[in-house]
């Protein structure tokens, strides 16, 4: 009865994604970042990840400009029938072919702007869009190398062995209301977030947390998994013109 209930509700994206983390163990997700390529690259790497068993596709970058950005998001889905959900660098990155957009606070930093200042100029487009938004604390962690995120904000990122502060902004960020926290270690990075720090948050949290930056192994995928990752992101490894064999590890690794 409950799933007839259900029948002809039309359930969020986030839903859905939640569905899928909770039937598969942890979501699977292929960050394209459409700045960094031309149109046939950006479809390539499109391919790989429809072919891949990726769960979803998280898409943004620091430096797209709007008008690129929108054509491009509607290549995207027109080419998948994965959810495609707006990882923004800022506010100007929103589009109406978009399933949802993370609603991203860098709680890491101190910057007004990425604290409430994006925020206010977006929503109003976000409002007319009538696009969802999945409020996510963003949490920069120090992944051995200057990140793009970091340069890009005018933000520090929190040292990796300081598990407590780490603790206390992740605490704060799902006290504050939001649905996901996101461990960032910055895109490239050389360590991803400590499979320590991931388990020690996730026993005090109550939602779910994205890994991204510096995952780019199965067995670093499943690590964090095994630790308390609900959403594991990948992004430089897509463009790295893998084998759809290695990204298949890569997801099986995800999903265990
Ligand atoms: C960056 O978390 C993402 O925002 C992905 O990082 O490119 O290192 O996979 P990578």
């Amino acid at each position: 009865p409950f799933n007839q209930m259900l029948e002809g509700i039309q359930l969020s994206t986030f839903s859905k994604l939640e569905q899928i983390r909770t039937s598969r163990g942890a979501v699977a997700i292929a960050l394209l970042d459409p700045d960094k390529k031309n149109d046939n690259g950006l479809l390539n790497m499109l391919h790989l990840v429809n072919e891949s068993d990726f769960d979803a596709i998280f898409i943004g970058g620091s430096l797209i400009s709007d008008n690129e950005f929108e054509s491009r998001i509607e290549e995207v889905t027109k080419n998948t029938d994965l959810p495609v959900i707006i990882f923004p660098g800022s506010s100007s990155q929103l589009s109406q072919h978009a399933d949802a957009v993370l609603f991203l606070s860098l709680i890491s930093g101190r910057n007004p702007q990425y604290l409430i200042g994006e925020h206010v100029k977006s929503a109003p487009i976000i409002h007319n869009i009538n696009l969802e938004t999945i409020p996510t604390a963003y949490i920069l962690l120090d992944g051995g190398v200057r990140s793009s995120v970091e340069v890009m904000s005018n933000t520090s990122p929190i040292p990796m062995n300081k598990h407590d502060i780490i603790l206390a902004h992740a605490l704060a960020g799902e006290y504050l209301g939001n649905r996901l926290v996101f461990l960032e270690a910055g895109s490239g990075a050389e360590n991803h977030a400590a499979s320590e720090v991931v388990s020690n948050i996730s026993k005090q949290l109550h939602i779910p947390i994205v890994v991204g930056g510096g995952v780019n192994t199965p067995a670093s995928a499943r690590t964090l998994v095994s630790s308390g990752a609900g959403y594991i992101v990948t992004g430089t490894k897509i463009e790295e013109n893998p084998s759809i064999k290695e990204l298949q590890e890569f997801t099986n690794a995800v999903h265990q």
